[in-house]
């Protein structure tokens, strides 16, 4: 049994990635390897899927936009990976707001409404407006890139993102010269959000940070789309941040505002535990966490641990921000 998998012409050849696994032979992969023995992290992935793979394929989309998918892949942006399945980038999150556990993330966004959507960009900016995320992303020339995305927790993932480059929302408000950093903020609705209230001690809205010029650079997304669809909640519908060369964290879903600021923000982990997160966050194999090593990382589907590559492989254009 084939999962639900794309067959538009333009994706075709797919010389830069591998092909989908079916959720069969990737349970009997994992089974084989003994994933869970070796990684407590990708553990409840794996055992919360049904056993029976027909029933298996990821939850509706939101839906939202869907006549604008799938878009034109940007082939300039490639991964020298194997594309991670669908059913692991959309069922083993990261959003807290939901709950803290990764695998059930998924089942609990069914009352988040991404429609109608409302983002304020406020601050240092010659235009502050309010848009209609609807009205802004038909504005817009929507684009694939597949990225790698690498969480500090040590998974990632390659993914094909749809959506366009954060310098385009950029430009059209028109940042004040006295502009040096962004703060990004997410929605926080406790009647749809489970987690806001399951975790109150955190401090809610997830927000995060970054400098203007990292902003500004063509590899900074906003994606709005994953997997030649419209983005499911789970993985941050509407619109979210992508850096792929940054740890996950940095990637803030479902955001709300964006403000322009001049003196360096705080961001949501930096704020929590900042001995172990920090503001920059570049991907860095060298700069171990305080509790396991950065040196490799293990891909959401399971296999073999991959070594992980300064600026997660971006250094060639990323790098110079840096010197
Ligand atoms: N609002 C919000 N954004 C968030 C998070 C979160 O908990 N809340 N988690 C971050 C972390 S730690 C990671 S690794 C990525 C996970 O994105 P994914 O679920 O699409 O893989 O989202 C990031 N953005
Ligand atoms: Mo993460």
């Amino acid at each position: 049994m084939t999962l639900v998998r794309s067959r538009k012409p333009w994706r075709l050849p797919e010389s830069a990635v591998t092909p989908e696994t079916t959720w069969l032979s990737r349970r009997q992969v994992v089974a084989g390897l003994g994933l869970a023995a070796v990684s407590p992290l990708l553990q409840g992935c794996y055992l919360s899927v049904e056993p029976d793979a027909s029933v298996v394929r990821p939850r509706p989309e939101s839906g939202f936009l869907a006549d604008l998918y799938p878009a034109q892949r940007n082939l300039i942006y490639k991964a020298d990976r194997a594309l991670s399945t669908e059913v692991s980038a959309t069922r083993f999150n990261n959003f807290y707001e939901f709950t803290s556990n990764k695998s059930e993330v998924w089942r609990l966004v069914d009352d988040f409404v991404v429609a109608p959507w409302s983002l304020e960009i406020a601050g240092l900016v010659q235009k502050p407006q309010t848009f209609d995320v609807e009205q802004l992303i038909r504005s817009l020339p929507l684009e694939e890139r597949i990225y790698r995305f690498r969480c500090v927790e040590a998974w990632s993932m390659t993914v094909p993102w749809t959506g366009f480059p954060l310098a385009r929302l950029l430009d059209r408000v028109q940042p004040l010269s006295t502009a040096r950093y962004l703060r990004f903020f997410s929605a926080a609705r406790p009647k749809q959000m489970p987690g806001l209230a399951a975790s109150a001690s955190l401090p809610w809205p997830y927000f995060e940070g970054l400098r203007l010029d990292e902003a500004n650079h063509e590899l900074a997304f906003l994606a709005t789309g994953i997997y030649g669809k419209p983005l499911p909640a789970q993985n941050g519908a509407p619109l979210r941040l992508v850096v792929p060369w940054k740890y996950g964290y940095k990637s803030i879903k479902s955001i709300v505002k964006i403000e322009l600021v001049a003196s360096p923000p705080s961001s949501f982990w930096n704020k929590i535990n900042p001995g172990e997160y920090d503001f920059d966050a570049n991907v860095n194999p060298s700069v171990p966490h305080p509790r396991w090593s950065q040196e490799t990382e293990l891909p959401v589907d399971g296999g073999a641990r991959v070594a992980t590559l300064p600026y997660n492989g971006y250094g060639e254009s990323i790098a110079k921000l840096y010197e």
